[in-house]
């Protein structure tokens, strides 16, 4: 599970002020006051909606304010009232005061909603101030300031697919070509040591989420390498991606890779080896590709639709890799839990 976090500053709208001001018709004297008052100031709302996936837009946007109310006018007219911002969050949204951590909601379902800050109130022209004992009334009031927050929204995000294999299997190589993430890579093991989540952006603007974690290797466990810590990152995913080197530069096969990885996933939690799964068999731009694919496939006659050949930094297959993707998380996400 990854967290996604922003902070920002919400100010609701002033109230507009009240005004005075008189009756000025001919023929009739003392015509007595008419000032308007003013209008609300607008209130910033929050707002769940299944059709937002992150928290994007709020990244660069440190200060948001609604509308201030409009002041009155003469002849008794009201200023108009300022417009409500409505900001819209990704549903699983928390949103918490900043300075004081309280949680001030947990907006789960579609439409659901918060008002973060009330707008000000809107000032009393002076019409509003007659009374049967003060009839000219020459007294107004101004509008209040609306309500402020920092305020800070917290995204958990489980990602849709994981990235499982070996160090240096290039995992990270990877999320790099398919996403705009830009994770470190470097040919020693255990170069990620830290999750990392991207996303493929698809045409419909919707988007998947990969995790690459660090790498697993044979004992991981009994808590070798960097052991199964991260493992809980993707337990929940809805594909597991498995990347086997096909180089066979590290003295590996995908053959063996591919037994300890699951023989691991097995130790780890048995449902992981029920999960849906594709497998990519990666660098196939080496010149040792070619025999070691040819044998994994002896071995494991896997459909066309679940092994894939790439190469991640050529970008040789990742097209088709997307696609297979695309459909089997699709797919799967619709399935009831
Ligand atoms: N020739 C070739 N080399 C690749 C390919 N993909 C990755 N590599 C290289 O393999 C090495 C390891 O790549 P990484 O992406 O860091 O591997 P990783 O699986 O993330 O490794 P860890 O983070 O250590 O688990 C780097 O030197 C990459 O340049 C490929 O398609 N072809
Ligand atoms: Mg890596």
């Amino acid at each position: 599970m990854f967290i996604d976090r922003v902070t920002c500053q919400v100010v609701a709208g002033k109230g507009g002020n009240g005004v005075v001001a008189w009756r000025r018709e001919k023929f009739i004297p003392k015509g007595g006051p008419c000032g308007g008052n003013g209008g609300k100031g607008g209130s910033i709302i929050l707002q769940a909606d299944i059709q937002i996936s992150s928290l994007d837009w709020f990244r660069n946007r440190r200060i948001l304010k609604a509308e201030n109310g409009v002041q009155g006018g003469p002849n008794n007219r009201s200023g108009r009232n300022g417009e409500d911002l409505i900001l819209r969050v990704p549903c699983g949204t928390l949103v918490k005061d900043a300075k004081t951590g309280d949680v001030l909601a947990d907006l789960t379902q579609d439409k659901q909603l918060i008002i973060l800050c009330k707008g000000g109130r809107g000032g009393r022209g002076n019409e509003s101030f007659k009374s049967p004992t003060n009839r000219a009334p020459n007294t107004c009031t101004e509008g209040t300031e609306g309500g402020s927050k920092e305020i800070e929204l917290e995204l958990k995000l489980i990602a849709d697919v994981g990235l499982i294999g070996f160090p240096n299997a290039g995992k990270s190589t990877l999320i790099n070509s398919l996403t705009r993430v830009r994770v470190k890579i470097a040919p020693y093991p255990f170069t990620t040591l830290q999750p990392n989540l991207g996303y493929l952006q698809l045409a419909d603007y919707s988007r998947i989420f990969i995790a690459d974690i660090p790498g697993i290797i044979e004992g991981a466990h009994l808590n070798k390498g960097l052991g199964f810590e991260f493992l809980r990152h993707i337990e929940r995913t809805t594909l597991l991606l498995y990347v086997l080197d096909a180089s066979g530069i590290d003295g590996r096969n995908p053959v063996d890779d591919w037994k300890v990885l699951r023989d691991e996933m097995h130790s780890y939690n048995p449902e992981l080896l029920e999960r849906p799964f594709i497998v990519a068999l990666n660098k196939i731009d080496t010149d040792e590709a070619a025999e070691n694919v040819k044998i994994f496939k002896e071995q494991y006659p896997f459909d066309p639709s679940t092994l894939f050949e790439i190469s991640a930094i050529a970008g040789t297959g990742l097209p088709e890799l997307v696609e297979a993707i695309t459909t089997l998380v699709r797919q799967n996400k619709l399935k009831p839990e």
